[in-house]
């Protein structure tokens, strides 16, 4: 009698052993499972905010082919001047894709820089307003070859080559090194960018190695 119960504890002992090693598993695999399915509704929350943060522009290029352009619209109330040029904020701060301001003498064409837009077509250009800045550039040089805007204010400039040669915006000041534009033969494109706060003079050129010689300089007057 002593000896049967020993036996039927041990083994019911050995069964609650497996029964208990079998729940650890189940708990550890519940656990697992929850938090995998935690960092998936992470991952989804963090895919939806960023796509609710960004604003996607659609624009034709010179070639009739669709453009898209996706800019941040955390910064409330920030619009672009030009089609998928930088964004400007409510207090006139120029900002780029991460919604930060932008740097003018960031390394050109790096995600902090101002950015020049794709190139634009003939009836785009049109329809811009009078505020933007429009320059034409050819052999013969910038028309107009000096523009005047206000300090710190944010100035959208326009670029087209008129001829059959290629061209590149650019100014002479170090502080404005990340503002540049470069445009095929007969292209558009533009950029939107803070003019310096100090009132001055900024010389322009064309950074196409000899085309400053042949007279493809200006200047910007800051006031
Ligand atoms: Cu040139």
């Amino acid at each position: 009698m002593e000896n049967g119960n020993n036996s039927s504890f041990k083994m019911s002992k050995k069964t609650w052993i497996l029964i208990v090693a079998a729940l650890v598993i189940l708990v550890a695999a519940i656990l697992l499972a929850f938090n995998l399915g935690q960092k998936k509704a992470v991952v989804e929350q963090q895919a939806a905010q960023q796509t609710a943060n960004q604003q996607v522009t659609t624009t034709t290029d010179n070639s009739g082919n669709k453009v898209e352009s996706v800019t941040p619209t955390a910064i409330k109330g920030a619009v672009a001047q030009i089609p998928g040029a930088n964004l400007v904020t409510t207090d006139n701060k120029v900002i780029n894709a991460n919604g930060v301001v932008a740097v003018n003498n960031a390394q050109p064409m790096s995600p902090e820089a101002p950015k020049q837009t794709t190139p634009m077509a003939k009836d785009q250009v049109a329809k811009l307003p009078n505020s933007v800045i429009k320059l034409t550039v050819t052999a013969a040089g910038w028309n107009p070859n000096s523009f005047t805007v206000k300090a710190g204010a944010p100035v959208s400039v326009v670029i087209t080559s008129g001829d059959s040669f290629t061209h590149v915006f650019a100014f002479d000041d170090p502080s404005l090194s990340a503002v540049a534009v470069g445009v095929s033969p007969q292209e558009t494109r533009a950029i939107t960018f803070n003019a310096p706060t100090k009132a001055g003079e900024y010389g322009f050129l064309c950074a196409v190695p000899g085309h400053a010689g042949r007279g493809e300089t200006g200047k910007m007057i800051v006031k």
